[in-house]
């Protein structure tokens, strides 16, 4: 071993603890929902701050940690991120997605029209980064796509957690994010996250998740 080892805190709970913890938790990611419509309402600084940090707080290929989160609040900036989403979006829907997929989508209720990109205070634009640049030059990063979902997963739930709503947005293709906030060259976009909290009367649709006999195998 090369590397410095250190303790590790564990926090051992009774069975019963871990139990109530376990459907608690349950339950609260089961409150989660994907939401599309904003209030106006600003977050604060270091409310997103605590956000992106739990983001980075996951777990990643040698701990290259191959991400970075832009936190835009800027109006005029969301603006012109809305219209460039948009022009790529109206083309999805009229020209590019097959019909299975249109069908797929109806019942979410989603268009072309992506207000919720400048009406939610922050959008929080997530890069992959397949390898860093530094003076020596690249330095390659592992396991990239699967590194930066599980970021995003930590980053929806430390949203949810705060009290605050977002939506997985996925404009596609996404070239546009990284020419509009100046990236590098070793980052490319991987998701937008509107977040903000649920405009006043917003409704979710009726959707469920699978079962446990449907998701799982037990051996
Ligand atoms: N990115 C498009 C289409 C879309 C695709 C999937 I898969 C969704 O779950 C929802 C939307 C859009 O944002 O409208």
């Amino acid at each position: 071993m090369t590397g410095k080892f250190i303790p590790f805190e564990h926090t051992a709970l009774s069975l019963e603890e871990q139990r109530t913890r376990a459907l608690d938790f349950l339950a609260f990611c089961r409150r989660r929902r994907s939401i599309r419509e904003f209030a106006l309402t600003p977050v604060p600084q270091d409310l997103l701050a605590s956000l992106v940090l739990t983001a980075a707080s996951a777990p990643s290929g040698a701990n290259r940690q191959p991400w970075h989160f832009v936190v835009v609040t800027d109006a005029a900036l969301k603006k012109t991120i809305r219209e460039a989403a948009e022009a790529e979006e109206k083309e999805n829907y009229e020209n590019r997605m097959p019909d299975e997929w249109l069908q797929d989508l109806a019942p979410l209720g989603t268009d072309w029209h992506k207000e919720f990109l400048e009406t939610a205070p922050a959008l929080i634009a997530v890069f992959a980064k397949n390898f860093d640049l530094d003076e020596r030059g690249q330095h390659k990063n592992y396991y990239v796509k699967e590194s930066v979902g599980i970021a995003v997963g930590f980053l929806l739930l430390a949203i949810h957690n705060a009290g605050l709503v977002a939506l997985t947005h996925t404009p596609s293709p996404m070239d546009f994010l990284a020419r509009l906030l100046n990236r590098p060259p070793n980052e490319r976009a991987f998701v937008l996250i509107p977040v903000g909290y649920p405009k006043p009367g917003s409704v979710v649709p009726a959707i469920s998740k699978k079962s446990l006999p449907e998701v799982s195998t037990w051996l």
